[in-house]
């Protein structure tokens, strides 16, 4: 018998070759707790100065063409404008991202809320973002809902299980047939006794009544401490349902941090079980969106980072050979197994990227790159009176 031998490298090079990560346009405003907010110089004034900096992001890393948005953070006139603004600069806009957390009429609730009209108000805003949709071209809506019970007794829940599915039906039904519905899930926050989606099930059970254009959004600070993410990564892969991932990284609650930056082995992890399921080329159809705010550190860089960790982890993911491991596993190999996952997370993956970034014209270290083009300097000196990340930006 001949084996062909496996060579690391154009494992590296195919896997990578069409991996894009999506950029969040709120990343780029400025952000901070319910402390504080640190006012960055040069921060964007609009959704085209947003776009812009990501363009920025997509510039250097070569992985980075579309823009996630958030409405009504990004509202802008003429949404088709806009999207020939991204073009023009060599980014598509990604997924639409629903907002019905601030408003005060949902204090109580959104989808789930008892009195049916405030269910319509959130049911037509949702309708408002698949008209941005239309005109921006996007494909995905995202739906974060934040509703919840802060006390035991407050409301039903399963009542509010049974306004939410009518509630998703109405907006899963107003989409058009190329549209995905991407719902999102997360433990707590803002309410604190019970979440209305609080995990992945409840998310998998919505979308499985909705039908087959709806998937799971996992966002990776969503989970209670320990939670073995990868599992979930792996589960909904074999139901067809990882719709997308909203990276960052976490130390105590919905931290926002940049991806790979608390637990790159983590990052690691979810991302093997991405490779093993091929989930990471495009006709898998898994949106790998960021989802982080740079509170204290530069926030085109920031971006930077995090594309790169992301890339980096996917690299190292590639790099396992995965017939080898297979045999190990059918054997029962235990410590030889687990030796061929931790040689391949042990590589540095560093010299490989930027070899693969020289060959397809990028420079091999893209913050440095773009630390050295200028960029920050000169937003700094043109903008004037930027904005925090949400609230009007
Ligand atoms: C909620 O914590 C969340 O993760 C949702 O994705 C929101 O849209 C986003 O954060 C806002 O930053
Ligand atoms: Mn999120
Ligand atoms: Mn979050």
């Amino acid at each position: 018998m001949t084996t062909t031998a496996r060579d690391p490298i154009a494992a590296v090079r195919e896997g990578l070759a069409e991996f894009t990560v999506e950029v969040p346009s709120w990343a780029y405003g400025n952000s901070g707790t319910r402390f504080k907010v640190f006012a960055q110089p040069g921060v964007p004034r609009d959704p085209y100065e947003k776009l812009a900096d990501a363009a920025q992001v997509n510039a250097y890393t070569g992985a980075a063409p579309r823009v996630s948005l958030h409405i009504p953070w990004d509202l802008v006139d003429d949404f088709g404008k806009l999207a020939a603004h991204a073009a023009d600069l060599g980014v598509s806009i990604g997924a639409i991202n629903s907002n019905v957390f601030q408003d005060d009429a949902y204090m109580l609730g959104s989808l789930t809320n008892a009195d049916p009209a405030i269910r319509a108000k959130a049911v037509a805003h949702h309708v408002q973002c698949i008209e941005v949709m239309r005109a921006t071209g996007s494909k995905d809506l995202k739906l974060w809902l934040p509703d919840g019970l802060n006390y035991p007794g407050q409301d039903s829940l399963r009542d509010r299980q049974e306004r939410l599915a009518d509630s998703l039906q109405q907006i899963y039904a107003a989409m058009d047939e190329d549209h995905r519905l991407l719902l999102e899930y997360k433990f707590f926050e803002p309410y604190f006794y019970a979440m209305d989606i609080p995990d992945w099930g409840t998310s998998l059970l919505h979308c499985l009544a909705l039908g087959e254009r709806a998937t799971v959004v996992l966002d990776t600070g969503h989970h209670a401490p320990n939670t073995n993410i990868e599992f979930i990564v792996a589960q909904l892969l074999r139901q067809g349902r990882l719709g997308a991932f909203d990276f960052n990284s976490r130390f105590y609650a919905d931290d926002d941090l940049m991806v790979g930056a608390a637990d790159p082995f983590q990052l690691f992890r979810i991302m093997h079980e991405i490779v093993e399921a091929d989930a990471h080329l495009p006709s898998s159809r898994v949106n790998f969106m960021l989802d982080q705010c740079h509170n204290i550190e530069p926030k085109v860089q920031g971006q930077i980072r995090s594309v790169l960790n992301v890339q980096e982890a996917v690299a190292k993911a590639l790099l396992v050979d995965r017939e080898a491991l297979r045999q190990a596993q059918l054997a029962g190999d235990v410590l030889g197994a687990n030796g061929l996952l931790m040689d391949a997370y042990n590589t540095d993956v560093r010299g490989i990227l930027g070899d693969l970034r020289e060959e397809k014209g990028l420079q091999r270290d893209p913050i440095a790159a773009y630390r050295a083009s200028g960029y920050q300097e000169r937003i700094a000196a043109e903008r004037v009176g930027g904005h925090q990340a949400g609230w009007g930006a």
